[in-house]
């Protein structure tokens, strides 16, 4: 493309600081230096962490430019990049896979040494290739999709096939396959099995989809909102609670209704005490509890041991446990196959520019997933 070699003038939202609006202005973003990839953004969506940093209860470097769930396509690559070429349709990856690192080499785990987990905000080399007001701007976990170009390490792109919709396989990038992977992936939900979701959101929705798929005979949704419940039953829950409905211990109520407690149980809300809940939801002896909502950070868990003791496995993952780079394309490739359905979790398409709109419904419980157009 013309632009490939130089620096490209866009616009990106920037995060000058915490408790801060987001500020669509005009950035510099400078060429892929050597195993680098810029990307023209198609389609991007807005996911509760992006929300996170700006409340600042996730660590980043200020000023930034958010997003890390996209779909968009090669614009010019660095030297030495083989996965992928200008014109090829991605998706930018915020869980790298770089191939090298013990986890990368394991056949199990997904948390590649690449991963911008501690918000460094810098690309390998140590710097940023984004400025704005003539200062340099921070990426976000490697990935800083509220832009409508960016530049990714080569190890954070996964090619997809180019008949893909991006405002809809966006949401493989994070939302989706974090919730349809702790399922599938982490979980290993078996067929016939009884599974207990906790937390009906967006990612909760997704568990529910991998716990259907995955051949669940009764799926139970658990929500303090009600109005959760028929999006719920609509992906595949088969019956849904409110801890809110009764005065006994809702891991007392769904033991009771299971008869002794279901084979697999879901956190997906992201506080400490559904994630005991979950454990104590699950069998005592075969049950199987994944923890996929990310505790309030420094805050610590007590729990009794004998849950564990008696049998009980407890897990967590990030990214549903998937590798990235081999998993996210072979999941467009099933979504393209109409193996599952984005649309249910899609409630708001915008144009980039009103992305302020997008965190406002966000915030206010109005949306499940806004995707921003570009
Ligand atoms: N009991 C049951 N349900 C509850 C309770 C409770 N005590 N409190 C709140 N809820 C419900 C809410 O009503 C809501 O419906 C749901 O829990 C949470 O949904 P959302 O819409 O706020 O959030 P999601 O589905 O978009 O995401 C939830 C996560 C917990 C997964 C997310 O916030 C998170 O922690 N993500 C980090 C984990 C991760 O993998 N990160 C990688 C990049 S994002
Ligand atoms: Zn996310």
């Amino acid at each position: 493309m013309a632009t490939a070699g130089k620096v490209i003038r866009c616009r990106a939202a920037v995060l000058w600081g915490p408790n801060q609006p987001l500020s669509v202005e005009e950035v510099e973003v400078a060429p892929p230096k050597e195993k680098e990839v810029r990307i023209k953004i198609l389609a991007a969506g807005i996911c509760r962490s992006d929300d996170h940093v700006i409340k600042g209860a996730m660590a980043s470097k200020y000023p930034v430019i958010l997003g890390h769930e996209a779909a968009g396509v090669v614009e010019s690559v660095g030297e030495g990049v083989t996965i992928v070429k200008p014109g090829d349709k991605v998706i930018p990856l915020f869980l790298p896979q770089c191939r090298k690192c013990s986890t990368c080499l394991s056949p199990e785990g997904n948390l590649c040494i690449l991963s911008d987990v501690t918000g460094r905000g810098v690309l390998g080399d140590g710097s940023t290739r984004f400025r704005c007001r003539g200062q340099p701007v921070y990426h976000f976990m490697g990935i800083s999709t509220f832009s409508e170009f960016t530049v990714v390490g080569e190890s954070a792109v996964a090619p997809i096939q180019a008949a893909a919709p991006p405002e809809k396989v966006c949401l493989i990038g994070c939302g989706f396959s974090t919730g349809y992977g702790a399922a599938v992936k982490t979980g290993k939900v078996t067929p016939g099995s009884t599974c207990i979701v906790f937390g009906l959101g967006g990612v909760g929705l997704a568990v529910i989809m991998g716990c259907k798929a995955a051949g669940a005979a009764r799926i139970i949704g658990v929500d303090i909102n009600k109005d959760k419940f028929a999006k719920a039953m609509a992906v595949g829950a088969t019956e849904c609670l409110s801890p809110l409905d009764s005065q006994q211990p809702v891991s007392e109520v769904l033991s009771e209704r299971t008869g002794g407690g279901a084979d697999f149980t879901f956190e997906v809300v992201g506080r400490l005490d559904t994630m005991v809940d979950a454990l104590a939801s699950c069998h005592m002896n075969y049950g199987c509890s994944v923890m996929v909502g990310a505790p309030p950070s420094t805050q610590k868990l007590s729990f009794d041991p004998m849950m564990l003791l008696t049998g009980r496995t407890w897990k967590g993952c990030v990214f549903g446990g998937w590798k990235s780079q081999d998993d996210v394309p072979k999941l467009v490739t099933d979504f393209m196959a109409k193996k599952f359905d984005l649309d249910t979790l899609i409630t708001h398409i915008l144009p980039f520019e009103k992305i302020q709109e997008g965190f406002e419904l966000l915030t206010s419980g109005q949306s499940i997933r806004t995707v921003l157009t570009f």
